[in-house]
C-alpha cells in the first residue's frame, strides 16, 4: 500500500535519482488541492450507507432476478453478504481517493476479488453494475456545489471516477 507521495519516491529510488521537478510539481498540485480531496473523502464517507443502499435498491430493481428466490442476493443473509460486499468496496475506493493512489484498493481489496466471486457463484457482472451505481451517486454528492464556493474539482473528479471504474472493471 503506497500514497501518492511514497509511489513517487519508490519510483525515483528504482532509478537511484533524485525526485524530478515534474513529480515535485505535481505533488505540490496535490498538496493545494488538499481540501478538496478531504471534503471528498467526508462528504462520501458521512453518505455511504445512503450512497450503498440506494446504489444496492437500483440494481435490484434491474434486476430483480437477484432478490427472487435462489437468486444470489435472496435471503437475508446473501442480501447482508451483498450490501455489506459494495460497503467494503466504498470503503477501499476512499481509502484511495484520500491516498491518492489505487494500490490500498488493488492490494487489499480487489485482488483476487473476482476469483473469490466465480468461486462464490456470485455475478461479478452485476457485483460491477452496483459499483457504477454508487459511483454516479458519489460524484454527486462529491459535485454538490450547495453551501460551498465552486472551484474547479475536474481533475479530482476524473481521479474518483477511475477508482470506481477500477473496481467495477476488476469484478465485472
Ligand atoms: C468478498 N463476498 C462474499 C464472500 C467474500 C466476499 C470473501 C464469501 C464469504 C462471506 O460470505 O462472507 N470479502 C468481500 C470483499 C472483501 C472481503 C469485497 C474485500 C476485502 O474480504 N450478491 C449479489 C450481488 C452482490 C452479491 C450481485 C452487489 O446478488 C454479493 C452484491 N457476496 C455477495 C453475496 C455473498 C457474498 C460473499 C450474496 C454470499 C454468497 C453466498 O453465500 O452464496
Amino acid at each position: 500500500m503506497q500514497d501518492a507521495f511514497a509511489k513517487v519516491v519508490s519510483q525515483a529510488d528504482a532509478r537511484g535519482e533524485y525526485l524530478s521537478t515534474s513529480q515535485l510539481d505535481a505533488l505540490a498540485a496535490m498538496v493545494a488541492d488538499g481540501n478538496k480531496r478531504m471534503d471528498t473523502v467526508n462528504r462520501i464517507t458521512s453518505n455511504a450507507s445512503a450512497i450503498v443502499a440506494d446504489a444496492a435498491r437500483s440494481l435490484f430493481a434491474e434486476q430483480p432476478q437477484l432478490i427472487a428466490p435462489g437468486g444470489n442476493a435472496y435471503t437475508s443473509r446473501r442480501m447482508a453478504a451483498c450490501l455489506r460486499d459494495m460497503e467494503i468496496i466504498l470503503r477501499y475506493i476512499t481509502y484511495a481517493i484520500f491516498s491518492g493512489d489505487g494500490s490500498v484498493l488493488d492490494d487489499r481489496c480487489l485482488n483476487g476479488l473476482k476469483e473469490t466471486y466465480l468461486a462464490l457463484g456470485t455475478p461479478g457482472a452485476s457485483v460491477a453494475v452496483g459499483v457504477q451505481k454508487m459511483k454516479d451517486a458519489a460524484l454527486k454528492i462529491a459535485n454538490d456545489t450547495n453551501g460551498i464556493t465552486k472551484g474547479d474539482c475536474s481533475a479530482l473528479m476524473s481521479e474518483v471516477s477511475g477508482y470506481f471504474d477500477r473496481a467495477a472493471s476488476a469484478v465485472a
